[in-house]
């Protein structure tokens, strides 16, 4: 948790009916939940507002709808769906820990009690959209609401759309290619998931490596993790060599810093010095939808 003001709600008390054994389905049992909002506090101390910060009875509530709804095998999955709750609902909390408690679990033995306790944080993570294929635009403009759309993912910023010369080793036509950023829930792997799903939807095939494609995205970014598992590289390897990638990201995010690589997003720019084959398509003008797209 990071080291800021925190709101807490603990011990909340419900009856619910979750578990994997039958008979937690059908008699129930009591839970307890602890929540702790991570929020500056600031202006709600200074200005003496309710406004201005979480209302803890809205926090309450917003768990007891949880813990007393449809029911779940997992307690994880109860916490789960609090902490996405919670931060779904109150946009100035930058994570949450919940923990879900059954005090009187039916499994026989000596203890105190049973629990599980997840932490879930907002994330900002920056993508790069490209397309070679068909209609670009209309490619990009797909990809882009259907980002929007996905839950638990908001688009917070779009650069302007690039056309750039087909970088690496294939002949092929010249791309259409932007950057985002995005706001989201989702872990790294999951919103790996759900830009592979968005690339699929749009007919993205892979016949040849590196080829043309309709709709390519990919994470840049995500907070300032280093992730390398065997299908995810972030940052992505390539970013400090692409023209195509980073003309797009400095106009969203001049002084991001390229976690590993540990330079800011204008120092890499200045450093490739390659600005050929980058030429600006359309800019983002702030109207219409995302700033680029008329409705
Ligand atoms: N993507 C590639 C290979 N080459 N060249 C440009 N200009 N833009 C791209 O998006 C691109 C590329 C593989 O992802
Ligand atoms: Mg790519
Ligand atoms: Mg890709």
């Amino acid at each position: 948790m990071t080291e800021i003001d925190k709101i807490t709600v603990s011990r909340m008390q419900f009856y619910g009916y979750h578990g994997a054994l039958p008979e937690e389905n059908k008699l129930g049992q009591r839970f307890f939940v602890d929540v702790d909002l991570s929020v500056d506090l600031y202006r709600a101390a200074t200005s003496d507002q309710l406004d201005q910060t979480i209302n803890y009875a809205e926090v309450y509530r917003l768990a007891q709808k949880i813990v007393e709804g449809p029911s779940c095998v997992l307690i994880e999955t109860v916490a789960e769906r609090i902490a996405e709750s919670l931060l779904s609902a109150f946009q100035i909390a930058e994570s949450c820990r919940v923990k879900v408690v059954k005090p009187d679990p039916p499994i026989a033995g000596h203890y105190d009690s049973v629990s599980i306790e997840i932490i879930r944080k907002r994330s900002i993570a920056y993508l790069g959209l490209g397309s070679n294929m068909g209609d670009r635009a209309g490619f990009l403009q797909q990809a882009l609401r259907e980002l929007d759309n996905t839950k638990n993912v908001s688009v917070t910023r779009c650069s302007s759309i690039y056309e750039t010369d087909p970088y690496g080793p294939v002949r092929q036509n010249d791309f259409l290619n932007m950057a985002v950023q995005i706001e989201t829930l989702l872990p790294p792997a999951a919103l790996l998931e759900a830009t592979q799903r968005i690339e699929a939807d749009l007919q993205r095939t892979r016949e040849i490596h590196w080829g043309p494609r309709t709709i390519d995205l990919d994470i840049l970014v995500y907070n300032q993790d280093n992730i390398n598992v065997e299908k995810l590289s972030i940052p992505h390897p390539e970013i400090a060599r692409r023209a195509f990638v980073l003309k797009p990201l400095l106009e969203i995010a001049p002084h991001l810093v390229v976690p590993g690589i540990n330079r800011p997003v204008t120092e890499l720019w200045q450093n490739l010095n390659e600005e050929e084959g980058v030429r600006l398509w359309k800019r983002n003008d702030g109207a219409g939808e995302f700033g680029l797209f008329e409705n």
